[in-house]
Order: C-alpha cells, then structure tokens, then sequence
C-alpha cells in the first residue's frame, strides 16, 4: 500500500483528492472543519495499515494480550500526538502550508476527547501511549460516552455545567464494528436446574437487554511499529429486546446508558445508572475478549496466560463475577477451576484512599439489576469467610474484609479476593493501603501487595506540549531522552551552565507569554509575564486544599493593605478545576476564589503584586498550557490524602518548583531532586495521624488564639464580600477544619515566601529547575508500564 505521508507532494496531492472526493470543494472552498476532518481520516486510514500488521503478529506469535479497562479514558486530543507518534508531523506540517493551511488551526479545532473526570483516567490515557510506544500488547476498554465531562462556564462567579458535546463533528479516530456487537443483559430472573448428567445449568432471563457496539480507535506507538485499540463501546437498541412494553422508555433507557461521564449519583436514579454502565462495558469488553481468544485458541484453559486485566479502580470490578459467570454458565467450568481462571487474570489498582470513593453497592440493587451476577457474589463471599476462618485462624476479620455486609457489596473487598496482585499508585499510597486502608487484607495477604508508582507519557507532555524546551534538551544532552527518558538524567551536567541557564529562562518565558496570550484570549486579562506563575490545576476536591491557597492570597492582601511598605514579589496565581455538580462545598471554593480575584485583580493599590485567575473549563488541552508555563507547582493536599497526582510530574517535567506537602507522590520529587530543589512544607501523614488520633486538634483554638488565621476566616462571614462563605467557614469550625488548612496555614505562606526569594535569584531558580527536569525521566510512564510488565502483566515487546 503507498503511504501517502511519504513526502510532501504525495501528502498534498492525496489531501487535496480527498477533500474533493469527500465533500465536492476544491482546498479553498472547504471549511476549516472539512480540512481537519479529511487530515484526520488519511491518519486513521494509515493506522490502519499499522493495525492490520499489528494484529497479525500478536497472532502470530500467540502474545499475551493486557486489556485496561477503566470507565475513563481522558485523551485529550490526538491529531498531533498521532502525527508525532506516526512521525509524519513534519511533511504533514510542509504540506498544509504550501497549501495555505496553517497546521495549529487544525490542531486546535479538535475536541478534548474527555471520557474521564480526572488523574485516574488521564493516568490510563498516558499507559495507552506508553504500552504502545514500547511495542506492548496492550488495550482499552471504556464507554463510549456521548457526552465528556461537562463544560465549566463561569456565571456569576459560580460553576455552571453545560453538556460536553464532544464529538459534534463526529469522531474522525473511530472506526464502528458491528460485526463485534454483542448483547449485554438486566433485571429478571435466574432458572437453575440439573440436566441428565447431573450438573447445575444456570438460564438468566433477563427483563431488557442492550446491544452494546463497539468503535476502535487506533492507539499508535511512538515510531508507528505498533498500533494497539481502545475499544469503546456504545449502548443501542438489541433486536430482540425482551419486554419492551413502553418503546420509548426502552429506547431513553438504553441511551441513557452511555450519555454522560458521571451521572449524578445523589440519586437513587443516578446510583443504578453508574452500576448500569459497569456491568454494561465490563461485560461488553469481557464477552469479545473471549470470543477472540476461543478463535485463536479455541480453549479458556489458556486463558489467564494469555490475557491479563487490569482493573482500574473499582470501577471495573463486576468483571470478576462476570467471568466467573461467563466460564461456569456458558463453557461449563467448576467453580474451582473458573476461580484460579479469574484470579490469574485480574490485577486491581487503587488510586485513592478517601472513603467515599470505596465504591459500595446497595446489595439490593445488585441483586435486582444482575441477579446471576449476585448469585455468584453470594459465593465468592461464601467461600472467602470460610477460608478466612479456617484456612488462615482469622475468623476475627471477616467483619473487615467480607464482601457482603450490612446490606452492602464493598466493591475494594471484592476486587482484592479476585485478584492476584493490588497496586497502589506512589510509594506512600501503597505504604498506607498496607498499614491503614487495607491493613487487614495485607495481614493475610501480604503477597498481593505492589506499589507501581505513577508516570505521565514524556511523548505528550514534555515533547509534544513544550517543543521550544524539548529543542533545547535535544541540543544539550542529545536526543537519547526521546526513547530513554531517563536519559534526561544527562542534564545535571548542565545545570550550573550559566548559557543553558539562561536559554532555560528564555524558554520558560516564552512559554508564560502562550499562557498570557490564551488568558487575554479567554478573558480579556492582562497577566505580568516577569510575575511568578504559581499554578494548581486539578480536579476541585476538600483534601486538595485549593482553600489554602485562598485563604493566604486573602491573608496576604489584608496584610498589604494595611502596611504601605509590605509588598510580596509579583505573582499571578492561576486555578483551574471542576468541581462535581453535587459537590457543595468544591462549587463555594471556585465562588470565592471569584470574589477574591475580584476584589484583588480591581484594587489599583493591590494589583501589580498580585493577580488571581480562574481558567475556566480546565482539561487535557488546557493542562498543557499550563504545566508548561509554570514557575511553581502547588502540590498542597493534606499529607496522607493524595493518592500520587500526576501534574505534579508534568509541572517538573517542564521546569517548575514544587510548592508541596510530604504527600503522593511529591515525596518521590523530593527523593529525587533534594529539598533544596522544591519548597516542602507543612504536616507530615504521621504528624496528621497523631493529630487525629489522639484528638489533639482543636480548629477552634486555632481560630481563637492565631490573630492572622482569625482574620482571614472571619472574612468569609464579615462584610468584606457582598456574600457569605458561611458553608466554609463552618467546614473549618463546626466540623474542626477535616483537611488540617488552618493547621497548615502558617507553613504554607512561609514556603511561599521562600518561593519568592528562590525566584528573585534568577540563576539559582534556573538551577533548580533544570535539576528537576533532569530527575524527571523517572516519572515518564515508560518507567511505569515496565514495572507493571515486569510484575504483573507479563507481556512481552511485539517484534515488528
Ligand atoms: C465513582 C466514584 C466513586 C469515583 C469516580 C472517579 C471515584 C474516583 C474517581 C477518580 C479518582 C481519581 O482520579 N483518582 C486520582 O488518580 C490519580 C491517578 O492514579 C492519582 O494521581 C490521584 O492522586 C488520584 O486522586
């Protein structure tokens, strides 16, 4: 086959063919959308060619296949990372413009694909292109949601969640597989009775049935050796849907399945919606993993051997008993066989340890909407208490690792019985799933327990989001990093080297005028581009504590206000997240982070010390403007919390100084770059424990006896804003300040000042952030995906 990204001239000539072919216009004549989305198919076309041999030799060789299934896969978007990865970017880039076509206007009318909420799904999105790169059989499995992550607007000063209508102009990267359609089923009721021969067979009659449709994507490695799939899968109409009495209810509630990223689960509606959605894409993704195995095997004895999954989160988990299901029910295995089937096939990752994201089930609804699904729960419980009874003596804690208890399915405890390995997502993380969280399990399994600290894909990140520090690396040390990143490492040699130094500074100042020149785009705001940029971008959540922040941004203004000759260094303080439309307390933070911005950006006195913004609509995209042009990384949950963050890496990956607690992730930084390289401050997980434990912490003393702190909260309530924060402010008093901000207080302005006399000293800051980008390579998700190969999956490099 000709490949039309060969040279230019070729490139141009089948562009332009395409286009005429395709929508009847000459170049000219055709809308910026017509030219994206004929760039977009000659992409996939050409991936497909990869596919095809791709798949081929993962047959071929009989490879172990690794399926990630996750309910979200946030990847941004992936017309230049696919002509990166294809290594066409710069005959594409020639093409286009001889044609009077300027690349970044196609690349930046691409939607965010944004099937996720947050880290978990970018982390899976990161893995995609890592196993890919590094030649590794390894999959997606996901929803094909009609609707991303819902738009943030700005109204009022308030979050308004608009829909995310993503795929407007349709999907260019998908590929519709109806040949692999299978029908997923719910509700109704079990038979069971014995045949001839004295085996139990199981018939599930289900009361309504959904075709679930899969569409490809094309994940291309970097070099294009190998290309790998994310399969998403779409909820249509069965043929032969059973009980559809009301035809319109029919049609809305299969819909409604695969609408939206996160339904609401305040309700009861919400709840069996997102446990619709599970078992609706677990069993999808399972059933044609299956059926591709028995083609090229004809047998699931091989099964785990030939395919791993790894569970992303609890998510995911109703695969267990759907396997088990799949292999008693329909291929006629024992219980014990079917069980060391599933246990060998399935790894779980936990990514975080506060409690509401310990997924639980009403077991009622289980029962009512999987009833099969139950019964086989039922007795994997079953089974788990008695052996923890008799086979390891602990009887004692069935209460704490039961599967089924007080009317509830605890989906963690489910996960780690059916799986042969447990991962948490930093080194920290994993130590506290182990003598905390999941201390119980660990007890009587310590064996399954593995730490696989997180990484971020360098591809994305460092060389396609920055490519002026990228071209700067590359003349420094050479272009090793590219495939090896923690070649990067070659960097420290040129850390005190005053000419990279200050190409260093030039380069990151470039980078702050793309984000001052977005920030003036968007919202018509003037930014200092010689001000510390100090950014926190994430998801709007309590224990990341974007509060602190706040609250010393408003300590700061009082204290300049009233002493003409206290000024701080000049800084824009940039936020963006999203906050969960049920969330209360997250949507008062982004209000008064409005109000204080409002207040401070408008007081002439004030505001050539300071500038706060607030990026609406934070994502993928959004992300790399922002690593990329930061000064200071805040890192600031409370030590304990944060499964790892996966910014943190980004920000240092591109340059920027850690402003972090001891927590995540943030503690591998600092192992590797020295507190010297990164401002650290604050509580340590021990020092909170001890804190908590022996009820030591008393918020309201603080806020009686500390006249700054006093000050500051009492402006939440007090006249300074024309409305009251008063959810806040009983967040710190009247439930004693959860997430330790008060107690933190006084640590974090001081690393904040420290900041500024790092900054001040150009060459010195310039030091410490080339020390970080060199001690980055680390956490390129390369690192990552081998430790996960090495240990848990097995897979082996596709030779091509
Ligand atoms: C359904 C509900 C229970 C739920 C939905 C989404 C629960 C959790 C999530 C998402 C969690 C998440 O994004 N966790 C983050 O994962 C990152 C990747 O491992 C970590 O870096 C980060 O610390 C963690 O908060």
């Amino acid at each position: 086959m000709t490949n039309v990204f060969e040279n230019k001239e070729i490139f141009k000539e089948e562009y332009q063919r395409r286009i005429i072919e395709h929508y009847g216009r000459s170049i000219d004549q055709a809308h910026i959308t017509e030219k994206f989305m004929i760039l977009g198919e000659m992409i996939r076309d050409h991936a497909s060619i990869h596919w095809y041999e791709s798949k081929n030799a993962i047959q071929e060789g009989q490879e172990k296949q690794m399926y990630y299934f996750s309910m979200e896969f946030l990847m941004g978007r992936l017309l230049t990372n696919n002509l990166m990865n294809m290594g066409v970017y710069d005959v594409v880039n020639q093409g286009l413009s001889e044609l009077s076509i300027n690349i970044h206007e196609l690349e930046d009318i691409e939607t965010d694909a944004g099937l996720g909420n947050g880290g978990l799904g970018r982390l899976a999105a990161c893995f995609l292109d890592s196993l890919a790169s590094l030649q590794y059989p390894g999959h997606g499995n996901c929803i094909r949601y009609e609707y991303g992550l819902f738009k943030q607007k700005i109204e009022n000063k308030e979050q308004v969640e608009v829909p995310d209508c993503w795929m407007r102009l349709g999907n260019v990267w998908e590929i519709r597989k109806p040949k692999h359609a299978v029908d997923v089923k719910f509700g109704g009721h079990v038979n069971m009775w014995m045949d001839a021969s004295g085996k139990t067979k199981v018939e599930h009659i289900p009361s309504f049935v959904v075709r679930a449709m899969p569409y490809d994507m094309p994940i291309v490695g970097a070099g294009a050796k190998l290309t790998n799939t994310l399969r998403l899968w779409s909820s249509e109409v069965a043929d032969d849907a059973c009980n559809a009495i009301n035809l319109n209810d029919y049609v809305n509630e299969v819909h409604e399945i695969c609408r939206n990223v996160y339904p609401d689960d305040s309700t009861e509606h919400g709840k069996i919606l997102r446990l619709k959605q599970q078992y609706f894409f677990v069993a999808a993704g399972l059933n044609s993993i299956i059926a591709s195995h028995l083609k090229a095997y004809g047998t699931l004895d091989n099964f785990a051997e030939k395919v791993a999954i790894q569970l992303n989160d609890t998510h995911p988990v109703l695969c267990i008993p759907e396997l088990m299901r799949l292999l008693m029910d329909e291929y006629q295995y024992e219980w014990d066989d079917a069980w060391t089937i599933v246990k060998d096939t399935f790894a779980y990752t936990n990514h975080t340890v506060m409690n509401e994201a310990l997924e639980k089930w009403q077991m009622q609804y289980v029962q009512e909407l999987l009833p099969r699904i139950y019964m086989i729960i039922e007795e994997i419980d079953r089974r788990f208490r008695y052996r923890i009874t008799h086979q390891y003596g602990r009887e004692d804690l069935i209460e704490k690792c039961a599967i089924l208890q007080h009317g509830q399915v605890h989906m963690a405890n489910l996960a780690i019985i059916g799986s042969h390995s447990i991962n948490g997502v930093a080194a920290l993380h994993t130590e506290i799933l182990k003598d905390d969280v999941m201390k119980h399990f660990y007890a009587i399994c310590p064996q399954k327990f593995n730490n696989k600290t997180n990484g971020i894909t360098h591809r994305r990140w460092l060389l396609n989001a920055n490519p002026q520090l990228s071209s700067l690396l590359k003349k420094t040390i050479g272009g090793k990093f590219v495939k090896e990143p923690l070649n990067l490492i070659e960097l420290m040699k040129y850390v005190d080297n005053k000419k990279i130094q200050t190409n260093f500074l030039e380069i990151k100042l470039e980078r702050k005028k793309i984000l001052a020149a977005y920030i003036k785009k968007t919202m018509n705001i003037e930014v200092d581009v010689t001000s510390i940029f100090d950014i926190q971008s994430k998801r709007l959540h309590a224990y990341k504590r974007q509060l602190l922040s706040i609250l010393n941004i408003l300590d700061l203004y009082f204290h300049m206000k009233e002493d003409p000759n206290f000024r701080i260094y000049p800084r824009t303080i940039i936020f963006a997240a999203k906050a969960a439309p049920s969330y209360i307390f997250a949507k008062e933070v982004i209000k008064l982070i409005h109000y204080v911005a409002d207040m401070v950006n408008h007081d002439t006195e004030i505001a050539d010390y300071m500038k706060i913004i607030f990026l609406p609509n934070y994502g993928v995209s959004m992300a790399e403007l922002l690593t990329t042009a930061a000064d200071v990384s805040e890192q600031i949950s409370t030590a304990g919390k944060e499964g790892s963050g996966t910014s943190n890496m980004k920000f240092m990956m591109n340059g920027a100084i850690t402003c972090g607690t001891y927590d995540g992730a943030n503690v591998e930084i600092v192992e590797r770059v020295g507190f010297d390289n990164a401002v650290i401050f604050g509580l340590r997980r021990e020092e909170v424990m001890h804190l908590k434990n022996e009820n030591l912490y008393h918020a309201s003393d603080v806020y009686k006896n500390d006249v700054a702190i006093h000050r500051v909260i009492d402006g939440l309530i007090h006249g300074i804003f024309p409305v009251d924060f008063r959810i806040i402010f009983n967040e710190l008093l009247n439930k004693n300040d959860e997430y330790m901000v008060m107690a933190d207080f006084h640590a974090y302005q001081e690393a904040f000042f420290k900041i500024e006399e790092y900054y001040k000293d150009r060459m010195r800051w310039a030091r410490m952030c080339l020390v970080n980008i060199a001690q980055s390579g680390f956490f390129s998700s390369d690192r990552t995906i081998e430790q996960y190969v090495e240990d848990i999956w097995h897979i082996h490099k596709i030779q091509m």
